[in-house]
């Protein structure tokens, strides 16, 4: 293994690594291909669970997690890499049993980068991109007399603003130019479309979907576009006690639980199409480190704190499962 975690990767070699993984791993996992990118890249993800191959494999309850939406938070697809292997039992190999466990009752599937161009991007020419990169539109939506644009032509759809609930409404820009444009249409990105069209089929199997990004330390629960309180308020409480206890417990980093749109609201995000459009009860993003008065950090979170990172979100990953409804109604809960 030549993929460490004290360093960032490119993306090739996190498609290289989770093919190994795949290859290494063929009784427990297997890579699916969900889409491509706008420039040609395969948006991959991985899918775990005990005897893959088996038919009754596929009708296990659901895990989906995701990284990479957006480009420039390098620590959502390192710590999807790390949980991948953490799972199948390349790092964190004391929680061997723990992991089988999870293996036996669920199929995890992990996206660790959806968004390849845009990462890329953040490596060759601006390591601040956020965006996808698909020509979006002109400057203001501006053409001159000729077709072209009046000003200049923008690339980049937020990732995170292309979902179909409430789409286009609130904390969006209908600047093409904007790092909010939310696109012309829901799922008009090869990226948000990929994801949409493996999980939809798989909607009453799927019992929790993450979205990783950064940063903040942040646990969002439902709902992101409204301060209205969604129906398992409660439940979700509950659950963000118990996921930022777990995370704490780590390293001592307190994430804050809160409602997505109490950091602050916006429109099409994927947590609420997962919670509001799938249905899909148990719906959070979650807002990798540093924390929120590290500004000066920001998005270039050291590398020495990959390992920090991804390792308290191992832990709260692993709390998180056992407090979804779902393992709480067939007694697997804390409680
Ligand atoms: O704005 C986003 O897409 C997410 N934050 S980030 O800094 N990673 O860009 C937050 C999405 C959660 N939803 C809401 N805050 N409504
Ligand atoms: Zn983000």
């Amino acid at each position: 293994g030549e993929f460490s975690y004290d360093t960032y990767h490119r993306y090739d070699v996190i498609s290289d690594r989770l093919a190994a993984l795949a290859a290494k791993h063929q009784t427990v996992a297997e890579i699916v291909d969900l889409g491509t990118s706008y420039e040609g890249r395969t948006i991959k993800a991985i899918r775990m669970t005990a005897n893959i191959s088996s038919d009754e494999s596929d009708d296990k309850p659901m895990v989906w997690l995701d990284g990479g939406s957006h480009a420039r938070e390098w620590v959502s697809p390192a710590t999807m890499m790390y949980i991948i292997d953490s799972i199948l039992g390349e790092q964190e190999t004391d929680k061997s049993d723990k992991m089988g466990e999870l293996l036996a009752k669920f199929q995890i599937v992990v996206a660790p980068c959806i968004n390849p161009d845009g990462y890329e991007f953040s490596y060759e020419e601006d390591r601040f991109w956020r965006k996808n990169r698909q020509p979006s539109g002109c400057k203001n939506n501006k053409l001159n007399w000729y077709g072209g644009c009046f000003s200049k032509l923008c690339y980049g759809v937020d990732n995170n603003r292309n979902w179909s609930v409430d789409w286009g409404r609130t904390g969006v820009s209908t600047d093409p130019c904007s790092e909010i444009f939310p696109g012309r249409a829901p799922f008009d990105q090869p990226n948000t479309k990929a994801v949409k069209d493996y999980l939809e089929p798989l909607k009453d199997k799927l019992k929790l979907f993450v979205t990783y990004h950064s940063y903040s330390e942040y646990f969002l629960t439902p709902l992101g576009y409204t301060e209205d309180l969604p129906a398992d308020h409660e439940h979700h409480t509950k659950v963000g006690e118990a996921v930022v206890r777990a995370i704490a417990a780590r390293h001592g980093v307190h994430y804050v639980p809160m409602r997505a749109a109490e950091m602050y609201p916006c429109s099409g995000d994927s947590a609420d199409w997962a919670y509001e459009g799938l249905g899909v009860g148990d719906s959070y993003t979650i807002e990798l480190r540093p924390d929120w008065d590290s500004w000066k950090v920001g998005f270039e979170l050291p590398e020495d704190q990959i390992r920090p990172t991804a390792e308290e979100n191992v832990d709260g990953l692993l709390a998180l499962i056992e407090n979804i409804k779902y393992s709480r109604e067939n007694n697997n809960g804390t409680e």
